[in-house]
């Protein structure tokens, strides 16, 4: 769903506007979420859990609202300094917005009689549970409506399906709305939408029609950089991987970029080059594509790997790589580290 062309409707009277966060376990769709209601490939989605690292603004502006979406990282139990940083970046960017919008994947049950009894024994995971605790205990007294998103209704094999997995998610907590979705095959967007202008309170537009980010494009270069690293290493990419842009000129004719793919161990540095370099140059081509697509502006991108020895687990390293602590938050037992997004 794209968003309406931009007006200066915001000055009119009846116009909202306001903040959004998109929160959950990682892995349930939220980055994938948000570019579907932006019509943008903003926010880094992929296949691989904690894929959102840091809480990034996108920016929803119609001729009606205009929606701050603050796309979060999955809330998880934290071990190292990275993950810790990550959840500090989820529940910094839950707090103080006008809609919590939680997500969670919808179980995969088979069609018929089986998928019914299914159904009927299922029950949200204690990661899932201990999200929604935590999120509810963000908001208490505060008076953010706080609405599940029951995400990848795609993959459900029969809708009627969903009856029972809401009221079982409506016995974890009373939400203020339920709205199965799919990004993919953009269903149950439009019914989105309506939740997110109805939660916001009228006012003023807090950014521009045209801007689609709090983030520079040399951010966003970084990242794109990195959803290339993840569609074509996937599972053999080393977690531990970081992009930093050491230049970045906007030419007149086109954008020059220089970055740096940083890795923890040299065996890492040579899976991402490849033989004869044949990774390295395809992550560059791919990045560059994905970099003009959202520029609208022809790249010259250049690309080298560095070793960067422990960086996911030294505060210090993380700082030099961008990833700038705002606030410390202790972990919840409940939130376990790596299991499946609905566990
Ligand atoms: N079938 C299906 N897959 C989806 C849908 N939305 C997202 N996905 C897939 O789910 C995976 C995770 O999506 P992301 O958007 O990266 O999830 P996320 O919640 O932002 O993940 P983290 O940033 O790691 O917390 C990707 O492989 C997406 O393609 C959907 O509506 N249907
Ligand atoms: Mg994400």
């Amino acid at each position: 769903m794209a968003a309406d062309p931009p007006t200066d409707a915001s000055s009119r009277p009846g116009f909202r506007s306001g903040y959004v966060a998109l929160c959950g376990r990682p892995n349930v769709g939220k980055s994938t979420l948000l570019n579907a209601l932006l019509g943008e490939e903003l926010a880094v989605a992929s296949v691989l859990p904690q894929t959102t690292r840091e809480r990034m603004l996108g920016i929803w502006t119609t001729d009606r609202f205009q929606a701050v979406l603050v796309d979060t990282p999955g809330i998880h139990r934290a071990k190292s300094a990275l993950n810790k940083y990550m959840v500090a970046e989820a529940l910094r960017g839950a707090r103080g917005v006008d809609l919590i919008l939680m997500l969670a994947e919808v179980p995969s049950f088979p069609a018929g009689p089986e998928g019914a009894a299914a159904a009927a024994e299922w029950e949200p995971g204690p990661g899932a549970r201990a999200v929604v605790e935590r999120l509810a205990e963000l908001v208490a007294g505060q008076g953010p409506r706080m609405v599940l998103v029951l995400t990848k209704c795609d993959l459900l094999a029969d809708r009627d399906l969903l009856l029972p997995i809401i009221g079982k998610w409506q016995a974890v907590h009373t939400f203020d709305a339920v709205v199965p979705v799919s990004a993919k095959i953009a269903r149950g967007l439009d019914t989105l939408r309506a939740e997110v202008e109805g939660a916001l309170p009228e006012g003023p537009a807090y950014y521009g029609p045209e801007q689609l980010s709090d983030r520079s494009m040399r951010w966003h270069a970084a990242e794109l950089i990195r959803a290339e690293l993840f569609a074509r290493l996937g599972q053999e990419l080393p977690y531990s991987s970081a992009v930093t842009i050491t230049d970045f000129k906007e030419l007149r004719e086109r954008d020059r970029i220089d970055a740096l793919i940083h890795v923890e161990r040299s065996s890492q540095k040579g899976i991402v080059i490849g033989a004869k370099g044949r990774s390295i140059k395809a992550i560059s081509i791919g990045a560059r594509k994905r970099i003009e697509a959202l520029t609208g502006r022809p790249c010259e991108l250049f690309v080298e790997v560095r070793v960067t020895p422990g960086w996911t687990k030294d505060p210090k390293k993380l700082d030099e790589l961008g990833y700038r602590a705002q606030t410390e938050v202790a972990g919840s037992p409940e939130l376990d580290q790596t299991g499946g997004s609905n566990d």
